[in-house]
């Protein structure tokens, strides 16, 4: 113990004091000062629809969670990262291969950061990009379809954390180490951690008009923690900046040694410069293995291509793309504000937030106001580049958000508050507490040049006494406040899914009249598609029986199957014919080593079944799609391995 600095066990103190205040602070506070003004405020009547819709990441759960603002109402959880027996994604042969990695089949992630497609700053609505922090990976997910449509893993990454912020035309999704690893990797002491290791910042180009995801570059950056990132916008557009803690590169109790200097860095990188530095040539093609997951809507079925190279590129070979720029405390949140102009560092071991100015910043690079290098990369002179502190009188600050009139939203997770301040005169305006230990928050709109600063909500990590116990672990908490005045209002609390760590926003106008509604059974490709129930049949291809089969309400073709042996693996081709909106069947067989599956209007998929015993087995309909649901049934006979029972089908005696 003895070599800790008393200044970092002061903090250590600190923190822990400030987490048992946060925590108390609930129970002694007026849960119930809610006014009916408020009630009224969240209240959308049966029937009424939400303003808002709002993305929040499910943390552990690898996925996505669906809400209405300012109701609080849940629609849907988006299978992304995580198997989910609910659809059957990760489950059906179509959707397993989603989850390939270079690592094989992972069917769990940690999803964090939500960030919904732009134009010219604005949002767009057509996807929404999510990261996988623990196996790096990116995902993107269509707001048409609800659907997740492709997911890239990211190479020479570890903890992909400082990931998935876009571009503000969706040029490129960002994706940053949080674990600075050997690039290569290769066998090595972690001792030698130092010098050695290297923290990658990968450009991945959205191609404009179907999303498509392709690693542009890796900037191979010095071997700190890249923790969290935001893109320039306005002016700034061209640049991105990346808060990193642990530029002491150690590799062992962090908690300590990761927290002796001072200041750590936001990263500034030109990625402009060093797009077109690799246009022109520039950087290294790298071995790498990486998969890329693409699923096709018109066929219905996802493939896995593994990619074999990776384009790297060492900073300091690109001349003023790089700089770091110094930012106190560990920073964890890096936001920039709409017009661009203001980089918020947030250093979670202090009590105030650094504010670096982008003019100030290309002032300090043209009169090169450097105060020393790390690895080749500038460092910028603290004074040349400050805005503003932001005196809070809150701890432990996280993130930021804005609205539209010139105000931030910042969290504090050890004293439990949103601070609202000022942009420019840094002053705050007002404080909240959140219940409790708030991580990020989320304003519509709040990550772009145009904010929807109505609402805000907060995300917090302790739930405990705010609602009914549910056993030792509670649903955490998300916090609405109304921010439309001077003073914000807490005026809904709600349970989450998973744990949440950012969210993304938007009016619900700019998704729901592009929703879809069903898949077009005439433009339906998959391969082993019925498009007409007198296509159903069963072809067996050795051990391999294909079972082409329909489904509307509310009978199978065919229901009733004899000729399957033991040892057979039988795959489910099913083909729903309804054409109408929100009418999926599902299909589940005794026995199944996987999950049932739910197959939307006009679409199909296929569930595998290896029967292991003789009998007769049945199968239904999972959804109750009809009056006659409990009717949508079939049966499957199966045979000894050795017997001559010939393959056949039916429904109806037919
Ligand atoms: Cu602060 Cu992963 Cu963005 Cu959690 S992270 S809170
Ligand atoms: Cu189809 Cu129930």
């Amino acid at each position: 113990m003895k070599k800790y600095s008393y200044h970092v066990l002061s903090l250590l103190g600190l923190l822990l004091v400030f987490a048992g205040c946060g925590n108390q602070q609930g129970q002694g506070s007026s849960n119930g000062a809610l006014n009916s003004s408020a009630a009224e405020k969240v209240y959308v009547a049966p029937g009424q629809q939400d303003e808002f819709y709002a993305f929040l990441s499910g943390g552990y759960s690898g996925n996505l969670t669906v809400y209405g603002l300012p109701s609080g109402r849940m629609f849907k959880e988006i299978p992304v990262f995580s198997q989910f027996p609910t659809s059957g994604y990760g489950y059906s042969e179509e959707t397993k291969p989603m989850l390939n990695t270079s690592h094989g089949f992972v069917p769990w992630d940690d999803l964090h950061h939500p960030d919904i497609s732009q134009t010219n700053g604005e949002l767009d609505g057509r996807w929404i990009f999510v990261n996988g922090n623990n196996t790096p990976r990116i995902a993107r997910v269509s707001l048409s379809t609800f659907e997740t449509e492709e997911i890239i893993e990211i190479p020479n990454s570890a903890g992909n954390h400082s990931s998935s912020f876009i571009t503000e035309n969706t040029e490129y999704v960002v994706a940053g180490t949080r674990f600075s690893v050997p690039v290569p990797q290769r066998d090595m002491p972690i001792a030698e951690y130092k010098s050695n290791f290297k923290g990658a910042l990968s450009f991945i180009e959205v191609e404009p008009e179907h999303g498509h995801m392709d690693i542009k570059f890796q900037v191979l950056m010095p071997g700190f923690n890249y923790d969290l990132s935001h893109p320039g916008r306005g002016d700034s557009h061209g640049w991105f900046f990346f808060s990193t803690y642990n530029s002491e590169e150690a590799s062992t109790l962090l908690e300590v040694n990761a927290s002796q200097n001072d200041k750590d860095f936001i990263a500034a990188i030109n990625w402009k410069k060093i797009e077109e530095y690799v246009n022109n040539g520039g950087g290294t093609k790298m071995p790498a293995n990486y998969a890329h997951n693409v699923y096709d809507e018109s066929t219905h079925m996802g493939t896995s291509t593994m990619k074999k190279e990776v384009v790297t590129v060492d900073p300091t070979k690109v001349p003023d793309a790089v700089f770091f720029l110094p930012t106190p405390k560990s920073p964890h949140g890096c936001d920039v504000d709409p017009s661009g102009q203001y980089i918020i560092g947030a250093g979670k071991l202090s009590a105030d937030l650094t504010v670096h100015s982008f003019d100030k910043m290309l002032a300090a690079i043209e009169g090169k106001k450097f105060d020393g290098e790390a690895y080749g990369i500038p460092i910028l002179k603290f004074e040349d580049v400050l805005a503003g502190t932001v005196k809070s009188g809150g701890l432990g600050p996280l993130h930021t958000e804005f609205d539209s009139k010139g105000n931030a939203y910042t969290t504090f997770f050890i004293s439990s508050e949103v601070v609202k301040w000022k942009l420019g005169t840094w002053e705050v305006i007002d404080r909240q507490p959140t219940f409790y230990s708030v991580g990020h928050l989320m304003i519509p709109g709040g990550n772009s040049r145009k904010p929807f600063g109505k609402y805000v909500v907060a995300m917090n990590k302790i739930t405990k006494d705010r609602y009914l116990p549910t056993g030792p672990e509670m649903e955490h908490s998300a916090q609405i406040y109304d921010i439309s005045g001077e003073k914000m209002e807490l005026i809904y609390d709600f349970p989450t899914h998973g744990e949440p760590h950012y969210a993304a926003g938007c009016p619900a106008e700019l998704l729901a009249s592009k929703s879809k509604k069903i898949y077009r059974l005439d433009e339906n490709k998959h391969p082993y598609a019925v498009t007409s129930p007198d296509q159903a049949k069963v072809v067996r291809e050795g051990k391999n029986v294909h079972v082409y089969m329909s489904t509307i309400r509310s009978h199978f073709t065919p229901d009733n199957i004899e000729g399957i042996k033991v040892g057979d693996k039988v795959y489910f081709h099913i083909t729903n014919h309804e054409q109408d909106f929100d009418v999926p069947h599902g299909f589940s067989m005794i026995g199944q080593n996987t999950s049932e599956i739910l197959v939307m209007p006009g679409q199909t998929k296929t569930s595998v079944w290896e029967p292991k015993q003789v009998g007769v087995w049945p199968f239904y309909c999972t959804d109750f799609c009809s009056a006659l649901h409990q009717e949508m049934q079939g049966y499957v006979r199966v045979s000894p391995a050795n017997s001559n029972i010939e393959l056949s089908w039916s429904l109806g005696g037919d």
